[in-house]
């Protein structure tokens, strides 16, 4: 089968880049457009019956802190009633609440995090 040339969409000529920007593509007002995403803080809630040590591995697990960072954040739960175990993307951060949900319900434990927009 013989060859064809391939066929280029018409341009305007004015808005073909000459000279030293001849196959320049400019990306300039996109990535301006794409602002980031609201992004969604997880708190946990304090409460009287969980264990502390339950607490630090679910912490540390879901969260993906070291043990001393998630025994701080525990303690500060533990006396302050709340604090943010990380900030994520909405749908990411819904997502840690459910996968603490299930481990708490599993292990027969009250504990219960929220999320909320960050700022
Ligand atoms: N207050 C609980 C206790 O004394 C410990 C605890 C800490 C529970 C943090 C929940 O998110 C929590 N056993």
């Amino acid at each position: 089968m013989a060859t064809r040339t391939p066929k280029y969409p018409s341009v305007n000529p004015k808005s073909v880049p000459q000279g030293d920007d001849a196959g320049a593509l400019v990306l300039d007002r996109l990535t301006e457009k794409v602002k980031p995403p609201q992004m969604y803080q997880v708190v946990m809630l304090n409460d009287d019956y969980t264990p502390m040590e339950f607490v630090v591995v679910v912490i540390q697990e879901f969260f993906n802190k070291d043990l001393e960072t998630a025994t701080q954040i525990m303690l500060k739960i533990h006396l302050d009633g709340r604090a943010v175990c990380g900030v994520y993307t909405k749908d990411v951060a819904a997502t840690k609440v459910n996968m603490v949900a299930d481990a708490a319900n599993k292990a027969g434990h009250p504990l219960q995090c929220v999320s909320e927009p960050a700022n």
